[in-house]
């Protein structure tokens, strides 16, 4: 039993998991219930998932979140979907009860309506953060600062991206890839350069041929680093975990990522620094 996340935001969220999985819970359970928790808790300091997340250049809040079984390969994400506090929870349902895997805009909030989610002003899904930081964009031209708070599998995305703009983080392979047999990947960073390179599934591959998470993670910046020259890598950082519970980063920033595994008596914190 292992869970990690991505940024040091993530902490209650695998603090979360940690004790949901040794109350004997279903894995996907527990992902939904920490990161429903998170993603709906408003003003807490976290501005890059759900409720409290950066609004798009229209000032409107959109979340993209996604949710995976590994074997046989069940997938539900949404992404663009606006009014609703917990995306993670909609993606479940487009998993579980929609004959598709993935659904944006509208018809992600038409869907999420129709199976009892409230669709919330965005007034509510602002926090007085993010409208001020909205504001002072708008007016200054002020970009946000001071990096990112994206949960491996839900987030709101490039702060005042342009409506209808979707990330990486709902797309298989790109944000978050699984694999009962083998382990399971996410991403976070620059999402409109991650998802050109597939990297969630190029670790879980790499980990299937035999990679530890920590050497799968690390081949695969090292190979986006290759091809495009370090110097001029984007932001992305990888995180991954192993059947056996080993868990594995690399990163082209600083990247602080939290974690649990049996036999630790707490969820742990590691900061890697950037890889070159
Ligand atoms: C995106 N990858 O939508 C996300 C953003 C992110 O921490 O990870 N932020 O591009």
């Amino acid at each position: 039993m292992a869970a990690v996340g991505t940024w040091s935001f993530s902490r209650p969220a695998v603090e979360r998991m940690r004790c949901m999985l040794l109350a004997g819970q279903n894995a996907t359970d527990v992902v939904e219930t920490a990161m429903a928790e998170v993603e709906d808790d408003g003003d807490t300091g976290r501005h890059i998932v759900g409720r409290g997340g950066y609004p798009n250049l229209k000032g409107v809040v959109e979340c993209d979140a996604a949710i995976m079984e590994g074997v046989p390969g069940r997938f539900g994400a949404v992404a663009a979907l606006r009014g609703i506090a917990q995306p993670c929870r909609v993606a479940r349902k487009v998993m579980e009860k929609s004959p598709h895997s993935l659904l944006v805009g509208e018809g992600a909030e038409a869907f999420a309506q129709e199976l009892g989610f409230t669709s919330e002003p965005n007034a509510n899904m602002l926090s007085d953060h993010s409208a001020t930081a909205y504001r002072e964009y708008l007016e200054k031209n002020k970009p946000v600062r001071g990096g990112h708070d994206t949960i491996g599998v839900s987030t709101s995305g490039a702060p005042f991206k342009s409506p209808g703009r979707v990330g990486d983080s709902p797309l298989p392979g790109c944000g978050l890839y699984a694999d009962h047999t083998v382990g399971a990947a996410a991403a976070t960073g620059d999402g409109d350069k991650i998802m050109c390179y597939c990297p969630s599934f190029h670790v879980v591959q790499l980990m299937r041929q035999g990679s530890s998470p920590n050497e799968a993670c690390r081949a695969v910046l090292a190979d986006i680093q290759r091809r495009i020259g370090g110097d001029k890598c984007f932001e992305i950082g990888l995180i991954s975990l192993n059947m056996k519970g080993e868990v594995g980063a690399a990163s082209s920033v600083e990247f602080p990522h939290t974690f649990w595994s049996q036999g630790l008596s707490s969820v742990e914190e590691l900061v890697i620094n950037q890889q070159k």
